[in-house]
């Protein structure tokens, strides 16, 4: 573990006491006060050259996600496909929230960016491309990025996103420019099904609609699914779950990708509103709740591995999952010229490294205290992290929650709880207090670093318990802690009573 605190970009790294001494000078300086008022770590079943692609990967790797940035460039406007959850003035919904328009960039432009967030975002290790429109479609964009990008930053990692309808027809091009991560969007393998998702495509020049355009899209889909798998491309598999059109299917859908060698499938809940301008958004198709969105995961078990961290970021997004620093870098801020500074993600590498196996060795020792522990139920223990593994976040700072479920067999991701931060300025606001403890319905327990007494008082009358003693301990240290109180507290009143 590093001697002293560093911060790189607002993740302040070091040991726990070294933290928590920066948190007690910031809590002085305006932490909230009490007056006011998200695939697991390297899985033993992966095999090494697997996972030297994916460790670095914040998308592929849940534990990834903690440490490692992406950020995607938003060079390629063009589609060949209409989709009906899709307004073309808006963001790619396959990998991205509509609602803001991104910034188009030229590959020159685009690459500039990317290095200027590099000397920034120590983090950073992807560079996506996820549209607005479809990466392998738009493709001469797309390399000529990723060709000006690699000729500077030659150890970043490539990742693209398709609908899959093109990529057959640049499939060696991809595979020479060591693109290891495709995702592809699969919405159905039944073209009926497809008809009602996809009015039509653009294919072979000419434009084909309803049934026969779903047919050609699934077989071309299935076709750049093989070619990549057998590339030894890892591909992720993005599903968006629209209720009542493909919700039971997206199991046939999960199963299906499992055989052809997909590594991930992520379903998405279909993001909709009547001011998106989506087809779906403008005739009153909802999205699914979290319920739903959870039985359908939970039916998809011993399928494909599922993803559940996804934030469903921005075309143009930039940072850790989660966080979105885009604005930061908006091209009126980047300089006319900017030379990559490599110094910065090599030291934060070399700390990550060293992080990751003393977390490692953390989280086991900690199962190890577990392991003996009768569980009568799961707990659902949700997380103020931002970042580097650790409970490190004020409760009123918070945007998200990380929710782990934890029992006696261990500590797992669930799903992430998104709300607005409650706490600004020093200061909670009760209208935004409720908002969060709804957001978190069903949680037992929060660990953050620190919570005003107002705060604390309002989620105990809700049913839920914060604990602030593991600030700054591993995320699963701590959750694995106070699961085990949980325990010997259920153990010790039965034994009363
Ligand atoms: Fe971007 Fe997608 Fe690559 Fe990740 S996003 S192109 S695989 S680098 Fe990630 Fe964002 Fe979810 Fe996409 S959280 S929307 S899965
Ligand atoms: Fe829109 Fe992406 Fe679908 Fe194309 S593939 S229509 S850009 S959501």
């Amino acid at each position: 573990m590093s001697a002293k605190v560093i911060s790189l970009n607002g993740l302040a790294i070091g040991s726990k006491d070294q933290l928590k001494s920066e948190l007690a000078a910031e809590g002085a300086a305006g932490g909230c006060s009490a007056s006011s008022c998200g695939s697991k770590q390297a899985p033993d079943d992966m095999d090494p050259a697997t996972w030297a692609k994916v460790k670095d990967h914040p998308c592929y790797s849940e534990e990834a996600h903690h440490y490692f940035a992406r950020m995607h460039v938003a060079v390629a406007p063009a589609c060949n496909i209409q989709c009906n959850y899709c307004n073309r003035k808006y963001d790619c919904a396959n990998e991205s929230r509509p609602g803001v328009v991104s910034e188009r960039l030229t590959p020159e432009q685009a690459a500039r960016k990317v290095i200027a967030v590099a000397n920034k975002v120590p983090q950073l290790s992807v560079l996506g491309i996820a549209g607005p429109g479809d990466a392998v479609y738009d493709w001469e964009k797309t390399k000529q990025t990723f060709r000006l990008v690699t000729q500077q930053i030659p150890d970043i990692k490539l990742c693209l996103s398709s609908n899959g309808l093109a990529l057959p027809d640049h499939i060696d091009e991809i595979a020479a420019m060591n693109v290891d991560h495709v995702t592809l969007t699969i919405n159905m393998l039944d073209p009926e099904v497809g008809a009602q998702i996809y009015p039509w495509i653009f294919y072979r020049r000419e434009r084909i609609w309803g049934i026969e355009a779903s047919r050609i899209l699934h077989e071309r889909q299935m076709l750049a699914l093989d070619m990549l798998v057998a590339r030894g491309i890892l591909v992720k598999v993005n599903s968006v779950l629209i209720p009542g059109i493909n919700d039971a299917h997206l199991i046939e859908v999960n199963r299906e990708v499992k055989r052809r060698g997909a590594f991930l499938h992520n379903i998405m809940p279909l993001i909709s509103a009547p001011e998106h301008g989506t087809h779906f958004g403008l005739t009153g198709q909802r999205g699914p709740n979290a319920a739903e969105l959870r039985a359908v995961q939970e039916a998809c078990a011993g399928g494909a591995n599922l993803m559940k961290h996804c934030r469903q970021c921005r075309a143009d997004a930039v940072g850790l999952l989660g966080e979105d620093r885009g604005q930061d870098f908006t091209l009126d801020l980047l300089p006319e010229e900017v030379a990559y500074q490599p110094e910065g993600r090599e030291v934060y590498r070399d700390w990550v490294s060293k992080e990751r196996e003393d977390r490692r060795a953390a989280a086991q020792g900690a199962q190890a205290q577990t392991d003996g522990v009768v569980a009568p139920s799961a707990l659902l223990v949700a997380v103020a992290t931002q970042g580097g593994g650790r409970i490190n976040q004020h409760f009123g700072h918070a945007t998200e929650f990380q929710v782990f479920e934890v029992d006696a067999s261990g500590v797992r991701f669930a799903f992430h709880r998104r709300c607005n931060n409650y706490c600004v300025g020093g200061v909670g606001e009760d209208d935004k207090l409720d908002q969060v403890i709804a957001a978190l319905d069903g949680i037992d327990i929060i660990l953050c670093a620190k919570i005003g007494d107002c705060p604390r008082e309002s989620l105990a009358e809700a049913g839920i318990t914060v604990i602030v003693d593991h600030a700054f301990d591993y995320i699963e240290t701590g959750v694995s802690a106070v699961y085990r109180d949980r325990m010997a507290a259920v153990a010790a009143k039965a034994q009363t009573a």
